[in-house]
């Protein structure tokens, strides 16, 4: 058997974290045969109800679950941890200022950046969630200096997932058939959601998307807008945000970055820009990307299209 992984999930008494540490504890996120141990940390005035997650974990008596490590103490969090999903923020209230929770998230971030970089084990791989969860990446990125730059990424892959879901829907196909969307930019609604490479799995082999959608109109348009504004609408219709498709979104972000991408599949993660597509480098930015043997890399030549605004 192999040895359990370490597991730390921040924002844990939060919605996306009761939704996100039963999928990794089911070994969604690292696979059937991997054990593992949960950190949870949150903030003391949740503590009590983390407590209740941690409960409520041994009453789900997962095989694969060794242990939890329910926490308020950030060093404690990261002792030892192999991956680290950072879900607890400080939200934008009514009546804030941009600026405003970006000071409370830097000051956040900074300490457990540290707190990371001293006590995390080795190669600890760092998935942002929180939004800005590309600012709050570079910010940890900034912070933890010793953590290679590779190892820290940001979520995009709600965002790719909502772009296969919307081609599914409006196909009548499988979302498993609907491979290779790109989500480039910010997990905020200036990113671009590009399904100009994508393909669907059909009975007759691998169609591009862009030749069974031939409505050019909902593809530039509609198409994109519905990504970029799904998060809010599903505000509109919970009146809370969403909490079970960003905890399966952050298992498969994991799961692939560890596990490696099918052949022939790229994915979507906000990675640190080596400057590819003219991105500056050191930004956080979503490309294409594929993983093997525990890397990414980004997919090169896709942002050409004839039938794009590119
Ligand atoms: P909740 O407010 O339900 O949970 C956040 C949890 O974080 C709370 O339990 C809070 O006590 C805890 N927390 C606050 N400060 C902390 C700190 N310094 N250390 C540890 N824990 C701390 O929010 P939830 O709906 O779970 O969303 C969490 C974050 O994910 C938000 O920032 C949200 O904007 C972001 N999202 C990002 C998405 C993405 O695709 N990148 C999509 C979903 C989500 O909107």
């Amino acid at each position: 058997a192999k040895d359990p992984v370490r597991v730390l999930v921040t924002g844990a008494a939060g919605q996306i974290g009761y939704a996100l540490v039963p999928m990794i504890a089911r070994g969604v996120m690292l696979g059937a045969d991997q054990a593992l141990i949960l950190h949870m940390l949150d903030i003391p005035p949740a503590a009590e109800a983390l407590n209740g997650v941690k409960m409520e974990l041994v009453d789900a008596a997962f095989p694969l679950l060794k242990g939890v490590v329910a926490t308020t103490d950030v060093v404690e969090a990261c002792t030892g941890v192999n991956i680290a999903v950072m879900v607890g923020g400080f939200p934008r209230k009514e009546g804030m200022e941009r600026k405003d929770v970006m000071a409370k998230n830097v000051s956040i971030y900074k300490a457990q950046a540290s707190a990371l970089e001293q006590h995390a084990a080795p190669n600890c791989k760092v998935l942002v969630v929180a939004n800005p969860a590309n600012t709050n990446a570079l910010i940890l990125k900034e912070f933890a200096p010793s953590i290679p730059a590779k190892n820290i990424t940001c979520l995009t892959r709600l965002d790719h997932n909502r772009a296969l879901g919307q081609i599914s829907e409006r196909l009548n196909v499988q979302v498993f058939d609907v491979k290779n969307a790109i989500i480039w930019g910010n997990h905020s609604s200036t990113q671009y959601p590009d399904v100009n490479h994508a393909t669907v799995l059909t009975p007759a082999g691998e169609k591009p998307v862009r030749e069974l959608v031939t409505d050019d109109e909902w593809l530039n348009g509609g198409f994109i807008t519905t990504v970029q504004q799904r998060g809010a609408a599903i505000i509109k219709a919970r009146k809370l945000s969403s909490a079970l498709s960003a905890a399966s979104s952050a298992c498969d972000h994991i799961r692939d970055w560890v596990l490696g991408t099918p052949e022939g599949t790229w994915v979507s993660m906000g990675v640190y820009s080596d400057g590819s597509y003219n991105v500056p480098a050191g930004l956080i930015y979503s490309f294409p990307v594929v993983c093997s043997g525990g890397e990414w890399s980004i997919v090169q030549g896709k942002a050409e299209h004839p039938r794009t605004r590119f």
